[in-house]
């Protein structure tokens, strides 16, 4: 990779939204000082040069009037938005004796740092937790996004790696299973046009709604939300029906059973077809396909999280290329993100060492009732007396929006929102603290739709005083009188930056920076599975071990056409 060009108005960065993409950007920095345009780099594989409208645009955004330039503290009543400015130190002094106060009288649970991703960068994203572990307050139990996904995958692979992404463009039937990337995610697009362009290959999206990319699939099966696991079930009926399968395959990289193979045949595609809402012949055409194509790449996305049977339903997907054993093909399988591939050494940046399990875990979904006092929700404890909320607006995005925002209202609640743009969640707090964006601070960036480790160095100074996540923690940790439990409080951002990339074995931040990214993707046989699955047998699970999985594991159907009860909410929420 040809070295950073200083004398170049483009700069290098990575997007940092919670968007698998993570594309590689190139950022033109106007005068030295200021961001211009942003285009997505050629070089990158992945990225392909392509990126989406908002980022493209995203100078609007840096300063643009909803921004956040000096901390601000509450003058009027919660969630009205009234603030008049004060200094940082008076902020400072401010937040902590806040925090400090809750702890006082209710004692270290009663507070409860809240995070999520606004930004992706393992540093400014993660170090919250240091804090939270090394205060010993309540612990947040990550569910908003992707648990149900990662449990359905993990469930059957017992691996969070799969085919390259990239191999999409090498398929012939490309199922996109659960997600829309044409708005959330456009450069899986890319790699699908070259297969439809070179290959003739076809489109198939499986969304109860017409979505952007339904409406430019060859094949769209709308069917009712929450039945893919019928359908998944339905098709695998056909395929052993009709000899679609690879016995040999199964045997060898598989659990399958006559005990699997005898609920299979009680999935017929009539049943299937009442459950899912689809014709007898969609199921049997869909079948045929998956059955008689070597190259399926099966893209599975974010959607089947959304719905109570979510998990199920992954890995009842996921059982098809098994069946078939399309996963040793190139441009074969499923994937759904390849998360574990860069292996970095959080301990510094999290506190890991510091983590005490006895500490209170709280649903982040639940965080209305977790406000509102309700008992079962805070596992006996304390109440919430106190907040710092990073990278994440749950007065919008969290579920049981009425209860959220009484939470939010309490007048003893204690609320430090730390913040670029003046959100909903913002206007609740009691100071409200402005934030960098990504082009003015630097961090690491993993990704879970590729296969890149990328650097995103600070190229501009921000506004005002917006002051970076790493800072405020480090601040904080400070004037609590903690920091001296663990180096990274006292270290810059750069400095942990690098220290945990070195640990992780990847090299410095300086060689990440020079090189913009390092292509993290393992050997086509292993992304393959090739040599067997991520379990130590090696082979895939039919019949998974949900109670392994998580806390409400044991309600799982244990075989396909036993069904996830629809009326246990609790059941879906595995870990
Ligand atoms: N109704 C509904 N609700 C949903 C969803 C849905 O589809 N519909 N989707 C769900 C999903 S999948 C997710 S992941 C969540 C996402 O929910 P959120 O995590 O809340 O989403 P974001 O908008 O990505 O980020 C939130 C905030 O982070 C701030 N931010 C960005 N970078 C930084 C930074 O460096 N420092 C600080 N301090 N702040 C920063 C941004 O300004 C933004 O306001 O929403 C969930 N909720
Ligand atoms: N522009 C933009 N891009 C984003 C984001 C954003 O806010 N804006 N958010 C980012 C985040 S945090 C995430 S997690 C990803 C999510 O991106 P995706 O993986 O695309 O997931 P969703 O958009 O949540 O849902 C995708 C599709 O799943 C469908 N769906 C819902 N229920 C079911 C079901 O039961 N079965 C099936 N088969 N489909 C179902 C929905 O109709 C929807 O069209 O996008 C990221 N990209
Ligand atoms: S597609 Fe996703 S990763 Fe790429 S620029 Fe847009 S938000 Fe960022
Ligand atoms: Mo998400």
């Amino acid at each position: 990779m040809a070295p950073l060009d200083l004398s170049s108005a483009w700069r290098f960065s990575a997007c940092p939204h919670d968007c698998p993409s993570t594309c590689a950007l190139e950022v033109e920095v106007l005068d030295g000082t200021r961001m211009g345009r942003v285009r997505g780099a050629e070089a990158n594989p992945y990225t392909a040069g392509v990126i989406c409208a908002k980022v493209a645009r995203y100078a609007e955004r840096l300063t643009g009037a909803n921004r956040i330039t000096e901390p601000l503290l509450r003058t009027g009543p919660k969630g009205t938005g009234q603030f008049h400015p004060i200094s940082w130190e008076e902020a400072l002094d401010r937040a902590t004796a806040g925090i400090q106060h809750a702890i006082t009288t209710h004692g270290p649970e009663s507070f409860w740092p809240y995070y999520y991703a606004g930004t992706m960068g393992q540093v400014q994203r993660d170090g919250i937790n240091r804090l939270r572990h090394v205060l010993k307050a309540s612990r947040m139990d990550k569910t908003i996004c992707t648990r149900l996904a990662e449990t359905g995958w993990y469930a059957g692979t017992g691996a969070w790696g799969g085919p390259d992404s990239r191999e999409m463009a090498e398929a012939d039937v490309i199922l996109v299973w659960g997600g829309n990337p044409v708005a959330t995610q456009v450069n899986v697009m890319t790699h699908i046009t070259t297969a439809r362009k070179t290959r003739g290959a076809q489109l198939v999206v499986i969304d109860p709604y017409r979505s952007g990319t339904a409406a430019v699939a060859d094949l769209h099966l709308a069917l009712r939300p929450g039945t893919d696991d019928a359908l998944a079930h339905g098709v695998a009926h056909c395929l052993l029906r009709d000899g679609l399968v690879d016995r040999d395959y199964l045997a060898q990289f598989s659990d399958f059973s006559p005990a699997v193979e005898d609920a299979y045949r009680r999935c017929s595609p009539a049943w299937a077809a009442e459950i899912t809402g689809l014709s007898v012949d969609a199921i049997e055409a869909l079948a045929r396909l998956i059955g008689e194509t070597q190259r399926c790449y099966i893209r599975l996305g974010y959607g089947l999280s959304r719905t109570r049977n979510g998990a199920n339903a992954l890995h009842a997907i996921t059982c098809l290329p098994t069946l078939t054993g399309s996963w040793r093909h190139r441009g074969g399988g499923a994937f759904w993100s390849q998360r574990d591939l860069y292996h970095l050494d959080k301990t510094l940046v999290e506190g890991l060492d510091m983590v005490d399990r006895s500490t209170r875990l709280i649903d982040m979904c639940l965080i209305g009732r977790a406000l509102t006092g309700d008992p079962e929700v805070l596992a006996g404890g304390p109440p919430i007396q106190a907040m710092l909320v990073q990278n994440t607006n749950p007065a919008v995005v969290a579920p049981n929006t009425s209860a959220v925002l009484a939470g939010l209202a309490r007048e003893d609640l204690f609320l430090i929102v730390h913040e670029q743009v003046m959100t909903d969640t913002a206007r609740y707090a009691d100071l409200v603290l402005p934030a960098t964006m990504f082009v003015e601070h630097d961090d690491l960036y993993t990704a879970g739709g590729h296969t890149h480790l990328q650097a995103g160095p600070k190229l501009v100074d921000p506004p005002g005083q917006c002051r970076t996540n790493h800072w405020l923690i480090n601040q904080l940790a400070e004037r609590l009188g903690v920091a001296d439990r663990s180096p990274a409080f006292t270290m810059t951002d750069v400095e942990l930056a690098d220290a945990t990339l070195t640990r992780s074995g990847w090299g410095s931040y300086g060689d990440l920076v020079a090189a913009r990214w390092i292509d993290c993707a393992r050997s086509e046989d292993a992304c393959h599975f090739r040599a067997g699955f991520g379990w130590p047998d090696g082979r895939f699970r039919f019949q998974p071990d949900w109670p392994a999985l998580g806390r409400f594991g044991g309600e799982m159907p244990t075989l396909p056409m036993k069904r996830q009860p629809h009326k246990r909410a609790k059941a879906a929420r595995l870990c």
